[in-house]
């Protein structure tokens, strides 16, 4: 058995196998790779170098060129993704990415067309949100709505529960969204609901935590793992408040043998379109009301024989669950119409660059 990298920012010498970074959860099989072609998970990406759990331990790989020039930024490598390698012991070169299972993405801040992946073959998200000033049902329902059009099971956290006498309070605000999703209540300071999470987590299994800054994801990380490294390898980075702020998304195992990936805390959650037309489907709190909307198509805004807003009229459906909806309805069909005429464009630039080409072509210029 091959020693470990040496510097592998991780887990230095610690021993794996595909198995228990979740290829048989994941159902692939190695028939499909080619001559001299070993089988990695990215659990971390740092530049340009791709840290793998392989077969035996961890090491540090590139992108072979065919990857890195001939693929969109989105098909690279991203932390969860299983990948193709050419193993030459100290290091090695990734050249293919196999098939995601999923991939929890977010609208790309600063783009309106772009998506940014944050973690790939996911089981769960942990949505952790703190019961401090953090708690915000609108935004639990952005990130509730986002996760369930990536395919992927939300579960909610609501850390700091030290800091709030009110749990009743805010789980039935939760569950007003009507997710049929588990709500936990924990503390990383007092240890208050810890074990229910540490039971609820599958071996073999991976999750991603996602929320704002601060809310307490690397403690829990921390809590989780039963050990420290995250407050001491290179992974945190000092705010300016001198508090552990996360900078990049890695993948960790936990003691029970848990996947799970830490992501920097974030100020926007914008929706991407990953459902196309399936969208109403993520809206569960409007679900048994639109069975009896006049029309399949009903968009439940301004439409004739709505049942969904006579519910609204007649106070059965919350208004604060109604005003979500058409907000984060409206953002998704927003990403998508740019990002159709983004590809419109594309196609037409493309049409004619080519017959500029074929112009000069024939007449010789
Ligand atoms: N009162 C209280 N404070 C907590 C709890 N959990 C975490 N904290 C504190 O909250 C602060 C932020 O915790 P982190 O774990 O770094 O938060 P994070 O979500 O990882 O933050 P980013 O990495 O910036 O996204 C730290 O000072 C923690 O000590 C809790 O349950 N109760
Ligand atoms: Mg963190
Ligand atoms: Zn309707």
């Amino acid at each position: 058995m091959r020693a470990c990298v040496k510097g592998n920012p991780l887990t230095n010498l610690q021993m794996t196998s595909l198995e228990s970074y979740g290829w048989t959860m994941f159902g692939h099989n190695t028939s499909a790779l080619q001559k001299g072609e070993s089988v990695g998970r990215v659990i971390s990406v740092k530049g340009f170098k791709y840290f793998l759990a392989t077969e035996t331990c961890e090491i540090e790989t590139e992108l072979s060129g065919k990857l890195l020039y001939g693929t969109e930024f989105e098909d690279l490598p991203k932390v969860g993704d299983w990948v193709a390698f050419l193993d030459y012991g100290e290091t090695g070169y990734i050249v293919n990415v196999l098939p995601r299972m999923n991939a929890l993405s977010r609208k790309n801040p600063g783009n309106k067309t772009e998506r940014q992946i944050l973690g790939t073959n996911i089981d769960h998200a942990l949505i952790v949100q703190g019961l401090d000033r953090d708690f915000n049902l609108m935004r639990l329902d952005r990130y509730l709505t986002q996760i369930s059009s990536c395919s992927i099971d939300p579960i909610v956290v609501l850390n700091k529960s030290d800091l709030s006498q009110s749990h009743e309070l805010h789980l039935k605000q939760v569950q007003k969204l009507k997710r049929d999703c588990p709500v936990y209540f924990c503390s990383t300071l007092t240890g208050y609901g810890l074990q229910l999470i540490r039971h609820a987590l599958e071996p073999c299994k991976t999750y991603i935590m996602v929320g704002s800054s601060g809310v307490g994801k690397s403690s829990l990380l921390n809590i989780l793992m039963e050990s420290d490294i995250q407050r001491t390898h290179a992974l945190s980075a000092f705010n300016s408040k001198g508090t552990h702020t996360t900078t990049t998304r890695d993948l960790f195992k936990l003691s029970n043998g848990s996947l799970l990936i830490d992501t920097p805390g974030m100020r926007e959650f914008g929706l991407t379109s990953e459902t196309g037309d399936q969208w109403r489907s993520v809206f569960p709190a409007l679900e048994e009301f639109a069975q009896g909307c006049r029309y399949t198509d009903c968009k439940h805004l301004n439409d004739f024989g709505c049942a969904v807003t006579a519910a609204l009229r007649s106070g059965k459906l919350d208004e604060q669950v109604y005003e979500s909806y058409v907000k984060l309805m409206k953002e998704q069909s927003r990403f998508e119409i740019r990002a159709e005429d983004k590809k419109r464009l594309n196609r037409q630039f493309g049409k004619m660059t080519k017959e500029a080409k074929n112009h000069r072509r024939k007449n010789k210029f």
